[in-house]
C-alpha cells in the first residue's frame, strides 16, 4: 500500500439525497436497468495516461503535478501501478486502459523498451489477479517520442514504419497477455502539417497496410478482442486521416477491414470534427462499426481537445441513448479519457473527478434507458417514416417512378418535423 490516497474512503452509493462528496449519488453498480446491472451497462475504465502519467503541462507551462512516482525507473513505474490499483479499488472501477509509454519508462533501445514492457505487464497482471480489475484496452503511444514527429505508419521514412510496427506488435502481445478486451489505434500523428511536403495517397496506402498487418498479427496470435480505430480530425497534426466515423468507414472499406475493425468514439473528437457525440455514435451504429467510447468533454470556447471529465447529464444521456440503441457495449466500455485541470493538485481531486464523471454517466444512462422504455422518440420516428412501410420505391427506377408520379397524381404535403415537441419530451427525462 502507498499512502497517496491515505485519508480517502472507499466510495459507495448513498443515493441522490446524500451530501457526502465521497459518495455516488447516481452510480449504484448493482442497480438493474433494462434487466442488467448498471456496472455492466457502463463498463467504466480509468485512463492510465491522464490519471497517472500526465504532468499537468500546457503550451505555456510545464509540470504542475508532483507525484511521488514521476521518474524514469522501473521501481517508480511499479509504484505508479500500485497507486493506480488503489484508485481502482477506492472507486470500484472494473477496467483500465493504457499506452506502453504510460506504464513503463522508455529504454535505450527497442529491445530494452520491450523488456521493460514485459516486466511491467507481469507486475500489472499480478495486481489484476489480486483485485479482479480487467483491461478494457491497450494501445501504443506512437506520437510522443520525436521519432514519430512526422507520423508512425504514415511516416516518409520506412524505418519509422518498422519501429511503429514492432511497437504495435509488443503492445498487442501485452494487451493479449493481460486479457484485454479490445486493442485501440489512435493515429495521433497520422496526418500532415503541410501538404507542401506530403504525398497523401502514399501515406494512406501505408496506413491501410499497417492496419491490415495489425489485424493479421492479432488474429494469428489468437487475440480475440475487438480492434478499434479512434477517429480524430486534427490535433496534434493539422489534419489527421482518421478524421471522423464516416472517413474511417470509407478507409476500412477501401482496405477490406470493415468487418474486422470497429470504432472507439470520443466526445471531444466528435466536437472537434464539427459533429455531436451522438451523431458519431448514431452513424457508427447504423454502419455496424460501433465499438467503445472515450468519455470526456471539450470546453466550448477553447477549440482544442481539453479532455475534461463529463458534467452534463442531458448531453451524456443522448450519447447513451445511441449506445443502448446499438445494443449496448459488448467488448467496449466507457473509458474516461479525461484529465484534471492543471491546478487540481490534490489526490482527492483525482478521486472526485472520477466520482463526478461516473455519476453523470450513470444518471445519463438511466435517463436514456427510461426514454427507450417509454418509446416516445422511437414512436415519433416510426410515425415520421411511416410512408415508407411497404413501399417498393427503392427497388424501382427513375422512369417507372416518373410515370407513377403522373399516373397517381402524387403531390406531397409537407408535415411538421416536431423538433421542439421532441426537445420538450427529452427534457422530461434528463
Ligand atoms: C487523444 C486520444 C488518445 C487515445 C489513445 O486525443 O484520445 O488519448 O484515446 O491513444
Ligand atoms: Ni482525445
Ligand atoms: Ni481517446
Amino acid at each position: 500500500m502507498t499512502d497517496f490516497f491515505a485519508d480517502i474512503p472507499q466510495i459507495r452509493y448513498e443515493g441522490p439525497e446524500s451530501t457526502n462528496e465521497f459518495a455516488f449519488r447516481h452510480y449504484d453498480p448493482e442497480a438493474e436497468v433494462l434487466g442488467k446491472p448498471l456496472q455492466d451497462h457502463l463498463r467504466f475504465a480509468v485512463a492510465w495516461w491522464h490519471s497517472f502519467a500526465w504532468p499537468g503541462g500546457d503550451p505555456f507551462g510545464g509540470q504542475t503535478f508532483q507525484r511521488p512516482w514521476f521518474g524514469d525507473t522501473m521501481d517508480l513505474a511499479k509504484m505508479k501501478a500500485d497507486v493506480a490499483f488503489e484508485l481502482f479499488a477506492i472507486l470500484g472501477q472494473p477496467f483500465f486502459c493504457f499506452h506502453d509509454a504510460d506504464i513503463r519508462p522508455e529504454g535505450e533501445t527497442f529491445a530494452e523498451s520491450r523488456d521493460r514492457l514485459d516486466e511491467i505487464t507481469d507486475y500489472i497482471g499480478g495486481k489484476m489477479e489480486e483485485s479482479g480489475v480487467s483491461l478494457l484496452w491497450g494501445t501504443a503511444n506512437l506520437f510522443t517520442h520525436r521519432r514519430f514527429m512526422a507520423g508512425a505508419a504514415t511516416n516518409p521514412d520506412p524505418e519509422v514504419f518498422a519501429y511503429a510496427a514492432a511497437t504495435v506488435k509488443s503492445c498487442i502481445d501485452a494487451t493479449h497477455r493481460l486479457g484485454g478486451q479490445n486493442y485501440v489505434l489512435w493515429g495521433g500523428r497520422e496526418g500532415y502539417e503541410t501538404l507542401l511536403n506530403t504525398d497523401m495517397g502514399r501515406e494512406r496506402q501505408q496506413a491501410g497496410r499497417f492496419l491490415q498487418m495489425t489485424v493479421e498479427y492479432a488474429r494469428k496470435t489468437g487475440f480475440e478482442g475487438t480492434i478499434l480505430i479512434e477517429p480524430k480530425p486534427q490535433e496534434p497534426t493539422k489534419h489527421q486521416y482518421d478524421y471522423d466515423v464516416a472517413t474511417v468507414y470509407g478507409f476500412l472499406k477501401d482496405f477490406g477491414l470493415e468487418d474486422e475493425v470497429k470504432v472507439n468514439i470520443e466526445q471531444g473528437h466528435a466536437i472537434l470534427a464539427g459533429h455531436s457525440f451522438e451523431h458519431e455514435l448514431a452513424l457508427a451504429r447504423s454502419l455496424g462499426i460501433f465499438g467503445s467510447i472515450d468519455m470526456n468533454r471539450n470546453d466550448y470556447q477553447s477549440g482544442w481537445d481539453t479532455d475534461q471529465f463529463p458534467n452534463s447529464v442531458p448531453e451524456v444521456a443522448l450519447a447513451y441513448y445511441e449506445v443502448l440503441k446499438a445494443g449496448g457495449f459488448t467488448t467496449g466500455g466507457t473509458n474516461f479519457d479525461a484529465k484534471l485541470r492543471r491546478q487540481s493538485l490534490d489526490p482527492a481531486d483525482l478521486v472526485l473527478a472520477h466520482i463526478g464523471g461516473m455519476d453523470v454517466c450513470a444518471a445519463g444512462l438511466k435517463a436514456a434507458a427510461a426514454m427507450l422504455e417509454d418509446g416516445g422518440l422511437e414512436e415519433a420516428r416510426a410515425a415520421r417514416y411511416a410512408g415508407w412501410d411497404g413501399s417498393d420505391l427503392l427497388e424501382s427506377d427513375l422512369e417507372t417512378i416518373a410515370a407513377r408520379v403522373e399516373a397517381e397524381g402524387i403531390a406531397p404535403e409537407p408535415r411538421s418535423g416536431r423538433q421542439e415537441r421532441l426537445e420538450n419530451y427529452v427534457n422530461r427525462f434528463v
